[in-house]
């Protein structure tokens, strides 16, 4: 079984509006499993990397000081298409256009403030995974629920 790794990130706006535990349990019982996780306030610099693609948007300067503006709640989740299923717990990029039912469909309006990251690819979220953790920092563990969520 391929265990795809992702990097989903809780956002200043979701650590501060006290949403860690929510977003947590959506990807616990769906059956993914955490394999690392930290607070971290991110520096500019580093938001320029993790952001670099969008570098030319006109939003750029304002989403990295939104995301330097307080603690990011960083983690990495594991399983089978974990990439693509990720994003679709958390719903479309304007929270306005997000199902009811997905994170940000259910708690936010403005796309600035979307609580919410998710790798969009299994090679950006590799390059996120090592922006964010040190090796050491990414646990390796069964899970004693694996051979209930896979057959
Ligand atoms: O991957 P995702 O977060 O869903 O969207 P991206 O297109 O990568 O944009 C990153 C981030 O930028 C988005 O979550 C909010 C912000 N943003 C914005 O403030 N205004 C836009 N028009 C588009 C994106
Ligand atoms: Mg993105």
């Amino acid at each position: 079984m391929s265990q795809e790794q992702t990097f989903i990130a809780i956002k200043p706006d979701g650590v501060q509006r006290g949403l860690i535990g929510e977003i947590i349990l959506r990807f616990e019982r769906r059956g993914y499993k955490l394999v690392a996780i930290k607070l971290m306030t991110a520096s500019k610099e580093h938001l320029e990397k993790h952001y670099s693609d969008l570098s030319d948007k006109p939003f750029f300067k304002g989403l990295v000081t939104y995301m330097a503006s307080g603690p990011v709640c960083a983690m990495v989740w594991e399983g089978k298409e974990v990439v693509k299923t990720g994003r679709q717990l958390l719903g479309a990029t304007n929270p306005l256009a997000s199902q009811p039912g997905t994170i940000r469909g259910d708690f936010a309006i403005d796309v600035g403030r979307n609580v919410c990251h998710g790798s969009d690819a299994v090679e950006s979220a590799k390059k996120e995974i090592a922006l964010w953790f040190d090796e050491k920092e990414v646990q390796s563990w069964k899970s004693a629920q694996h051979d209930w969520i896979y057959e």
